[in-house]
């Protein structure tokens, strides 16, 4: 790191301890991936943190990260403090809007952009706009997102525009037949997409164990821990981008014996946040365990799964949660994730890049989020 970044950022992070200033106008210039050097925070663990924040001027998080025409950009949650205590059901996270972020390299300066999408701008919707994704298809962008309808129900929606940096404005309803939350889009070689998505406790997914939604269910998980875990959900998109072209299915993930992973094994199953990254032949889908904290994978030769689970390859980063995505770039494989370096505050996260290694055999090379 050159002695001038050094002291940009030091100001930065100076400025960080009694509020968020405009930071991201200066524009980060040093190796995104490059561990902090012994000058710089450490964290609650006293360990150094791997990477630095993306941007400093907003709270990012639940990073959806995507290569069009040559840039990356990435579609985060932005983090607001409500003033809302920490609960199971994700209270705090009280999100009202999105704004995308640009890079025209992995490492360069990072663009803050506007406000894409407002929650007084989603008719159906009434609260918490978590994490979002985004495609293209035929000359249209589509910010995908997940938010509470007026009778508190999660519910998934779509708004397209015509800037991979929005604004983007949204459809009147919520994509039919969708609900709970985290909507990844991916779209295979032969051009269908398909979305997975879902996430327990204050997600919903368990609600929908039967079909429809059932409030009597709770707010974590089916209870049932020698039962097969709550999966994600995978369908595949109509060609219009903005409905499902058929009934969600279970994204199912098998223990090594070709069982369904159980509820009771938390350090495992799906908790929320999954990503579709496919390599050769091979269909990854990652997602975090939630309340153990990790990013785990499991893998395929087909979208639909089922899905052998193959092992954790982040361990856990500072703040309960755990959210990525996967991108090539620069004939590199990227990790996007978050934690809370800026603020040690759970709902107050910021997004950060690290590169992605893959063994010869396929596997996942574990990352740990911190450096001694
Ligand atoms: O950002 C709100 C929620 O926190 C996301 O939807 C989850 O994946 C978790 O990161």
């Amino acid at each position: 790191m050159s002695k001038p970044v050094m002291i940009r950022t030091s100001l930065c992070l100076l400025g960080m301890m009694t509020a968020l200033t405009a930071c991201s106008s200066e524009k980060s210039d040093t190796p995104a991936n490059s561990a902090q050097n012994g000058s710089e925070p450490k964290a609650e663990n006293g360990k150094r943190f791997l990477s630095k924040p993306l941007v400093s001027e907003i709270y990012t998080a639940d990073p959806s990260a995507h290569v069009f025409n040559g840039k990356i950009y990435v579609y985060p949650s932005h983090d607001v403090d409500a003033g809302i205590p920490d609960d199971d059901l994700g209270n705090q996270y009280a999100m009202h809007d999105y704004r995308v972020l640009e890079m025209d390299s992995i490492g360069g300066p990072v663009k803050v952009g506007s406000p894409a999408l407002d929650v007084k701008d989603v008719p159906w919707a009434s609260k918490q706009m978590w994490a979002p994704d985004a495609a293209f298809k035929n000359g249209t962008y589509f910010l995908y997102f997940p938010a509470k309808d007026k009778q508190g129900i999660f519910r998934i929606g779509v708004a397209t525009g015509k800037d991979p940096m929005g604004p983007f404005k949204a459809e009147p309803d919520p994509i039919p037949g969708s609900y709970s939350m985290d909507p990844t889009v991916f779209t295979d070689t032969d051009g269908n997409s398909y979305m997975y998505f879902g996430g327990i406790w204050g997600g919903q997914l368990q609600n929908w164990a039967a079909g429809k939604y059932d409030a009597s269910i709770g707010v974590t998980d089916l209870k049932a821990d020698d039962k097969p875990a709550l999966s994600a959900k995978v369908v595949k998109l109509a060609p219009d981008m903005k409905h499902f072209a058929e009934k969600p299915r279970d994204a199912v993930i098998l223990d090594e014996k070709g069982k369904p992973l159980l509820g009771g094994d938390h350090d495992r199953r799906f908790f929320e946040g999954s990503w579709m990254y496919k390599r050769g032949g091979t269909y990854y889908l990652s997602y975090s365990t939630g309340d153990t904290h990790f990013l785990a994978y499991a893998t395929s030769k087909t979208p639909y799964g089922p899905f052998t689970y193959r092992g954790q390859f982040l361990k856990p980063v500072q703040g309960w949660t755990t959210h990525h995505s996967i991108v090539d770039w620069g004939g590199k494989t990227w990790l996007f994730y978050h934690d809370t370096q800026l603020s040690g505050k759970n709902h107050l996260r910021n997004v950060k890049v690290t590169e992605l290694r893959f063994n010869t055999d396929g596997t996942i090379v574990p990352i740990d989020p911190f450096v001694d």
